[in-house]
């Protein structure tokens, strides 16, 4: 079925930084515009007979959850944060792009969406936004993958961004730029006692370990992150990439999750047995000012913080040994690349357990409590780990 919405005209949706004149993206809006003009006259079917035999196009969507845009609540249930606080989102500026689709009978036939994109998901409109089309794709199953790059090489700024954030993204080659803040209205942070730098906040007379408490409610965190990765080839449902059938148009969507960082663990596969929790992050607000930031979390260990307990398994990170809580955060992002909302892709070329068949899933006794926080040199690669 043809995507009945319009394409976004990238001339308008896009402000283009230079690095790509997007003749191609120009090209591709002509062939929309002509498949709209097919359509508006009701010559559909005599179109598509122009098409060459075995051919057919395909649309790319980029999406998130809804979390990112609306939040996520306090609660018990699976998409809550278990321990009572909330989150929103202001801010969460991801780098998206280098789309590589090839034939999987034949890999020499392939397919580069080679952009690289700079978009904030919290402005993502609802149903994805469109940002790839191909034409004239040879019928048959297609391999799908992508990545979130570095934003400093030749990427191109969404109109979600400002100049600013764009400018700072590009800097530092970031992937992404996360800014949101956590609420509990009886929370409470409590840095580790051998880091923490006090002004004049009084505890309130809890501790977490040995670490002091102080009554906050609001706590903001805002960094910018370099997590290059190429993800793919995703599948869903065990069904890899997509089918092109002649004459046809499929559309299908890169989709990026929102709320790993706050995962105990690293789940490869099905996310159903997670639980998300954020007190660790309130934590690590060292100077109790309020925003924790990338140098506060580059300063504390996993090791450092009581909360990171044996509800969490930090085997199967993509960062490993993870030094600090930025690392933790880093290697999390580092897996949030889905595929058609809840499909999987490998990360970095790492072959997951992908659960085809649904057998495996209650091994966890093998790997997890009694893990070391400084023992993940053994956990690379492993495809053994689970994350129910
Ligand atoms: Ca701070």
């Amino acid at each position: 079925m043809v995507n009945k919405s319009l394409p976004i005209n990238p001339d308008t949706a896009l402000a283009s930084t230079s690095h790509h004149s997007s003749p191609r993206l120009s090209f591709h809006t002509t062939i929309f515009l002509s498949l709209g003009l097919c359509l508006s006259l009701g010559l559909f079917s005599a179109c598509n007979e122009d098409e060459s035999a075995g051919e057919g196009s395909l649309t790319v969507l980029f999406e998130t959850e809804d979390l990112v845009t609306e939040g996520l609540e306090p609660g018990d249930s699976i998409e809550n944060i278990g321990d009572g606080w909330g989150v929103s989102f202001d801010k969460y500026i991801v780098t998206i792009g280098k789309l590589d689709l090839h034939l999987s009978t034949d890999e020499s036939v392939e397919v580069e969406g080679d952009e690289a994109y700079v978009i904030d998901m919290t402005e993502l409109p609802e149903g994805g936004l469109e940002l790839w089309s191909f034409d004239q794709l040879r019928e048959g199953r297609w391999e799908f993958n992508y990545a979130t790059p570095g934003a400093g090489d030749g990427s191109t700024r969404h109109e979600t961004v400002s100049e600013a954030d764009y400018d700072e993204m590009v800097t530092n080659d970031w992937t992404y730029l996360i800014d949101g803040e956590l609420s509990k209205v009886d929370g409470q942070s409590c840095p580790p006692v051998d880091l923490v730098t006090l002004a004049d906040q009084v505890p309130n007379g809890r501790t977490s370990g040995d670490n002091l408490c102080y009554d906050v409610s609001e706590v903001r965190f805002s960094f910018g992150a370099t997590a290059e990765t190429s993800f793919g080839p995703c599948e869903i449902d065990g069904v890899p990439g997509f089918a092109v059938s002649a004459g046809s148009s499929q559309t299908v969507a890169a989709t990026i999750h929102g709320d790993h960082l706050f995962f105990n663990g690293f789940p490869e596969g099905d996310e159903g047995g997670v639980k998300r929790l954020a007190q660790w992050v309130a934590d690590c607000d060292l100077n109790l000012d309020g925003v924790v930031t990338k140098a506060e979390l580059e300063t504390i260990s996993p090791s450092q913080l009581p909360e990171i307990d044996e509800r969490y398994q930090l085997g199967g990170s993509p960062i490993t040994p993870l030094e600090n809580m930025y690392q933790y955060i880093i290697a999390q992002l580092k897996t949030q690349g889905h595929y058609q909302g809840e499909g999987e892709c490998p990360y970095d070329g790492i072959a997951h357990v992908h659960h085809d068949d649904h057998d495996d899933h209650d091994d966890h006794d093998d790997h997890g409590d009694d893990d070391e926080h400084d023992d993940h040199e053994d956990h690379e690669g492993h495809e053994d780990h689970e994350g129910e």
